[in-house]
């Protein structure tokens, strides 16, 4: 018997119902559409996106990348970043292939890739809009270009790529775009003293590193976390050089610095600031290059913006991005329901922001929000059609405020097919396509299990691990771990924050009671076979917030296992907003079958006000009107599958008597 040193995980192959549907969806329908949409080919609407910053009549993505190839004539359109959405998908098309092998989606691959390589310049450098329409202002404005952001991308694609195809040509273009990086940026002499408005590069760097462990490329990835906020006046002087008036994006000069996590060195931001998607892309990166490195500084700032982020800046559902202006955080406890923002890729980059925590240590915490932002605050981002996308995930929505109230219009009630900015739909594709790697995470020869997805799990010494549930439905969850060499190792089982007070815990049929520690129980695994079996506390659970957060005062979120629940108003007959939870309300579960795909339902008791008449007065006396409550029930379903029916007001915060 010997003790596993460094166990590696191999493979994982995803049993679960639940993720399974997803992910047949992502091969059967969302890359098949996102691919058409992105070819101009799919009869679709384009959605005004929530920025206005403008509609497209289409994506024009692969367009962009035919006319710098020159297969055709034509000029950019779309955001600077267009290319990205083609990454993504790319990426998304990467996963699948593990599971789901696919030789024409392949050749459609291969193809893309054809094309990227003939659209890369000779020294590395490839961003459509830069090649079409200003080569001159390469790396030039920095502050808006997202070139870094936009190469990121592609590097994020190629390892992906390589790592399930062995594609050699998706890597080395990869590799000399990194190279153009480096030989484009740093302190030396000649070379560009700055670093990207949209932090990105930092992570694909990262990921570029760990796949071919090319110390130049962890540098490069470290010199950019250093040198933000380092020269504040950086952007400034690009702008002057470039041209004041010369904009790229329109509307974003007037940011200040914080918004682009720059206004002071990254040691230095004592809060999550600025755009919501920029700050967890760069938490990532921080904490990816914290983990290569060892460096206690960078593990410091993470774990400083981690809790700033999870304590006071989010939702009871994950999203994070309070204010659609800037699409970004405002200020702590500041959590409006109705005219928050909650980006789809805010919620996708905190789950890679906790996947690379739990790498660095064995804390619940990452794993309790990791699972959240996977059954919530991410899902609610793509359409049980797999066809339609949130990019504004509110918690409370009404097409009425919508459509009549311009600091609301932000807030769509129904997913669309597209948006001019695309940055959503695939991001949530590549989560869903890769959602096998966000289950174990290895520290020595200690395995984690910190999320609840059926699979079957492959590691070295041929230890396997059966994970068995009906997961996020059902709280009893088995795993049969093989060992045939009889290898030591600990097996780490996260017991969810929302079950800390009741589980249970068997192993080899007999209950054991072992220490939670930083949100595991720890199994010393020796023998060659072992059953685990954990049973959750799927009891339906009232949520209140933090009595600082305004918004939420008086009023309950409901939530069963991980999922948290939203009335909608074709449910309920009332307008949400005249129910309230009765105090000792009792509420029921059923799993329904037939609604929605599938789903836990949850009915609790309430009571509701007839709604006043539009003859009434707008205001008179509590004593001359006074209300009056009479019994209901609120019906509740998933808050990831809302807007999937007929357009109506949707709500998770709901009223409660106390
Ligand atoms: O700026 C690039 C992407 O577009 C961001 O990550 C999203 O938030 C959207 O603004
Ligand atoms: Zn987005």
């Amino acid at each position: 018997m010997q003790t596993c040193t460094n166990l590696e995980l191999n493979n994982v192959k995803i049993t679960s119902e639940f993720w399974n549907r997803y992910r047949e969806l992502i091969v059967k329908e969302v890359l098949p559409y996102q691919w058409s949409v992105m070819n101009d080919e799919a009869n679709i609407h384009i959605a005004d996106d929530p920025q206005k910053n403008g509609t497209t009549k289409n994506s024009h993505a692969i367009a962009n990348l035919k006319i710098v190839a020159s297969k055709i004539k034509g000029h950019h359109s779309g955001f600077p970043f267009q290319d990205t959405d083609v990454y993504k998908w790319l990426e998304a098309v990467a996963y699948s292939l593990r599971y789901h092998p696919n030789d024409d989606l392949k050749q459609i691959a291969d193809k893309l890739i054809d094309l990227i390589a003939e659209a890369q310049e000779y020294d590395g450098y490839l961003s459509t809009y830069f090649q079409i329409e200003a080569p001159e202002r390469k790396f030039k404005r920095l502050k808006q270009s997202h070139e870094l952001y936009t190469m990121g991308h592609y590097i994020e694609a190629a390892v992906a790529y390589y790592q399930v195809t062995g594609n050699e040509k998706a890597l080395n273009i990869a590799r000399k775009m990194a190279d153009c990086i480096d030989n484009n940026f740093g302190l030396e002499k000649g070379k560009i003293p700055g670093y990207d408005g949209h932090p990105e590069i930092e992570l694909a760097l990262s990921r570029l590193y760990e796949l071919t462990h090319e110390k130049k490329y962890l540098n490069l990835a470290y010199y950019f976390l250093k040198q933000r906020g380092q020269d504040p006046k950086f952007f400034d002087h690009q702008i002057e050089q470039d041209g004041f008036d010369h904009d790229l994006i329109e509307g974003m000069r007037n940011f200040p610095l914080s918004y682009y996590q720059a206004a002071e060195p990254i040691v230095d931001q004592e809060t999550a600031e600025g755009h919501a998607v920029r700050v967890v892309y760069l938490c990532t990166g921080i904490a990816y290059v914290a983990r290569l490195t060892g460096d206690q500084d960078l593990l410091t700032v993470c774990k400083r913006f981690w809790n700033n982020i999870v304590k006071k800046r989010m939702y009871v559902t994950g999203n994070i991005g309070s204010t659609t202006t800037g699409e970004s955080f405002t200020y702590d406890y500041d959590l409006p329901n109705d005219t928050m923002y909650g980006e789809t890729c805010a919620s996708v980059g905190m789950t890679f922001f906790a996947k690379q925590m739990l790498q660095i240590e064995p804390e619940g915490e990452y794993g309790d929000i990791l699972e959240k932002e996977l059954f919530n605050g991410s899902l609610s981002g793509i359409s049980l059609d797999g066809k339609h996308f949130f990019y504004v995930n509110p918690l409370e929505a009404d097409p009425t405020a919508s459509k009549g109230n311009p600091g609301k219009s932000h807030i769509l009630t129904r997913r669309a097919d597209w948006f001019g900015c695309a940055c959503c739909p695939s991001n949530v594709a590549r989560l869903i396509a890769s959602v096998d790697q966000y289950i174990y995470t290895v520290h020595g020869s200690t395995i984690l299990s910190h999320q609840f997805i059926s699979n079957e799990a492959n590691f070295d010494n041929n230890i396997s691990i059966i994970q068995s549930n009906n997961f996020p439905w059902d709280g009893n969850i088995s795993y049969k771990i093989k060992n045939p060499g009889e290898n030591k190792f600990k097996f780490g089982i996260r017991i969810p924050s929302w079950s800390q007070c009741n589980y249970k815990l068997q192993v080899n049929k007999k209950d054991v009671n072992l220490p939670v520690k930083s949100g595991f129980v720890y199994i010393f695994v020796e023998s060659s076979q072992m059953q685990i079996d954990l049973s959750l506390d799927m009891c339906i659970q009232f949520i209140r917030a933090n009595n600082r957060v305004k918004n939420d005062l008086g009023k309950v979120a409901v939530q069963r296992g991980p999922i948290v629940y939203c009335a909608e108003e074709m449910d309920n007959s009332a307008p949400l907003w005249l129910y309230r939870i009765k105090e000792q309300a009792q509420a029921r579960y059923h799993y329904n079958d037939h609604l929605l795909n599938g789903i836990g339902t949850i009915k609790v008791d309430a009571e509701v006000l007839n709604e006043d008449s539009k003859d009434d007065l707008l205001y008179t006396t509590v004593s001359n009107k006074p209300y009056d409550w009479h019994e209901s029930k609120l019906s509740l379903i998933p808050y990831y599958a809302w807007g999937n029916r007929d357009d109506g007001q949707m709500s998770v915060w709901l009223n409660k008597e106390y």
